[in-house]
């Protein structure tokens, strides 16, 4: 059975749990991260010397970083289910895999390490700032897309879902409503339908560093 390390506050975790429910697959976790600790043990780091969650074991692989887990994942099991068979659908996919990666999950995690993770007063205003003045455009970028298409990689749901699917609920959650953008809103509306999307993914957001203490430790 596949192994997963992380606890399951962790977005990055999170991608691979929604993945693995997507491809019905069977799995056990270990909480680790966090204030659970553990991804400093020698174990842990032979693992994933970057001390960091999550890390699957499957079989004789083992593996970090999450958008390459969930594209493994995505490629070894029913194949053609979350990476699309066929070439135009699955560079797309890939395409804004790699976007959300390089554009959107900074200025995102910015917006989070700024309300629910650092004090008030080792908060940046200035970054935050940065970071809405990144992520309106990307939107619209992204809301343009969706206006053409159903889904991130064309006709059908795939693992560029995924990461963004993730990504918008941590968004939004935070207070910061996607209404304007209403394509990329209307498939958002999608996303939250999915019966793993709702397991692992839509959990409680913290919006100051005291909820975070408490979900983290709930979630576990
Ligand atoms: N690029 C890596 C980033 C992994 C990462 O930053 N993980 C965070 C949690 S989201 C982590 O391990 N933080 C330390 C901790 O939880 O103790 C990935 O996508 O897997």
């Amino acid at each position: 059975m596949i192994r997963v390390w992380g606890r399951r506050s962790s977005i990055n975790v999170q991608k691979v749990l929604w993945t693995l429910g997507e491809l019905d697959l069977p799995f056990s976790r270990e909480t680790v991260g966090g204030s659970f600790g553990g991804n400093r043990d020698a174990d842990f780091l032979r693992m994933n010397p970057n001390g960091l969650i999550p890390v699957i074991l499957d079989g004789d692989i083992t593996m970090f970083e999450s958008n390459a887990i969930v594209r493994y994942l995505a490629a070894r099991y029913r194949a053609g289910v979350l990476r699309p068979a066929e070439p135009k659908a699955l560079a797309a996919a890939e395409q804004w895999m790699e976007w959300q990666q390089s554009t959107v999950y900074a200025p995102v995690t910015t917006l989070f390490f700024n309300t629910a993770r650092l004090p008030p007063d080792k908060r940046s205003p200035a970054a935050v700032a940065e970071a809405h003045a990144k992520l309106a455009p990307a939107l619209a970028i992204a809301d343009a897309h969706l206006a053409r298409h159903d889904w991130f990689a064309g006709e059908d749901f795939s693992f560029g879902d995924i990461v963004m699917g993730a990504l918008m609920w941590r968004y939004t959650g935070l207070g910061h409503p996607i209404a304007e953008h209403g394509h990329l809103a209307e498939w958002f509306d999608t996303i939250k339908e999915r019966p793993s999307f709702r397991q692992h993914v839509a959990t409680p957001v913290a919006r100051s560093v005291e909820e975070w203490t408490r979900i983290e430790r709930e979630l576990a």
